[in-house]
């Protein structure tokens, strides 16, 4: 963990943020900021700061992030019309929060590519 981190702080309950769900590997939750009707993140526990920390030993902790993804875009009925998955990597893509997380967005007509 990183005694810095805002969402270590969130993972560990010392700070709060409304949770959709969390196991011993991952914690979900809704974006403070929403830029769609339907905006969650989520997180690994392990302090990650970005994909490029990802070794072999996190592809578990990956592939179960992504299949959470879909199974809360499921339960928030945002499944069917479709949702976007964005993983930003490095200021220039937008990262300012440096744990690793997934943006799942749903709830309105996207555009592509993204500005
Ligand atoms: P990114 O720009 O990709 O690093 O996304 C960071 C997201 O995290 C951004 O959409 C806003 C959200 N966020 C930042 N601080 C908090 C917080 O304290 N609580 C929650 N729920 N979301 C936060």
């Amino acid at each position: 963990m990183s005694h810095e981190c805002i969402f270590c702080k969130i993972a560990e309950g010392k700070i709060p943020a409304k949770i959709i769900y969390q196991d011993t590997d991952i914690v979900a939750f809704h974006d403070i900021n929403p830029q769609a009707p339907v905006h969650f993140l989520i997180i690994p526990r392990k302090h990650l700061k970005n994909l490029l920390d990802v070794k072999d030993v996190d592809a578990y902790v990956l592939a179960k992030m992504l299949m959470v993804a879909s199974d809360i875009a499921g339960q928030l009925n945002i499944a069917n019309e479709g949702y976007r998955v964005v993983i930003n990597t490095n200021r220039q893509a937008g990262q300012s929060v440096d744990h690793l997380h997934i943006h799942v967005l749903g709830g309105r007509t996207m555009e592509w590519p993204p500005g």
